[in-house]
């Protein structure tokens, strides 16, 4: 599934369901305002989606619609998974993918952190 411009919100998107506790995912962090989960498929030694739990296609939505406590709240969360996870000592990096050219797949917004390695150097 690629993510075009903005769509309609899904409820029936893969990170939806993991937010409805339908689809099981290794939950690190849970509370008002996200939740984050190892990645399923890890591109580093320490792969973990953080994701809001409003419902968001994407950056362009969550930055533009969500309040500023959910959007205070889910940039701290990122912050304390990162903290939980040890990486604050050797560093970690924060992605997220928005729209066709990033190559969003799925379409409910999501903040990757990535950490655990020496990591390359970023390529666009
Ligand atoms: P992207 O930024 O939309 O490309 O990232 C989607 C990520 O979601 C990607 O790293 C997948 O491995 C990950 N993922 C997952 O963790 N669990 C799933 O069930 C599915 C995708 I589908």
């Amino acid at each position: 599934m690629r993510v075009t411009g903005l769509p309609p919100y899904d409820p029936q998107n893969i990170f939806a369901r993991i937010l409805r506790g339908e689809i099981p995912a290794k939950v690190v962090h849970d509370d008002a305002h996200a939740l984050a989960f190892h990645d399923i498929n890890p591109l580093a030694p320490l792969h973990v989606l953080v994701i809001p739990k409003g419902a968001y296609v994407s950056q362009a939505d969550f930055s533009a619609q969500a309040s500023d406590a959910e959007i205070a709240g889910f940039w701290r969360a990122v912050g304390q998974v990162a903290r939980a996870l040890g990486l604050e000592a050797n560093g970690y990096r924060i992605l997220a993918n928005m729209g066709e050219d990033a190559g969003q797949e799925v379409p409910h917004f999501h903040v990757h952190i990535f950490g655990g390695r020496r990591l390359g150097r970023m390529v666009a």
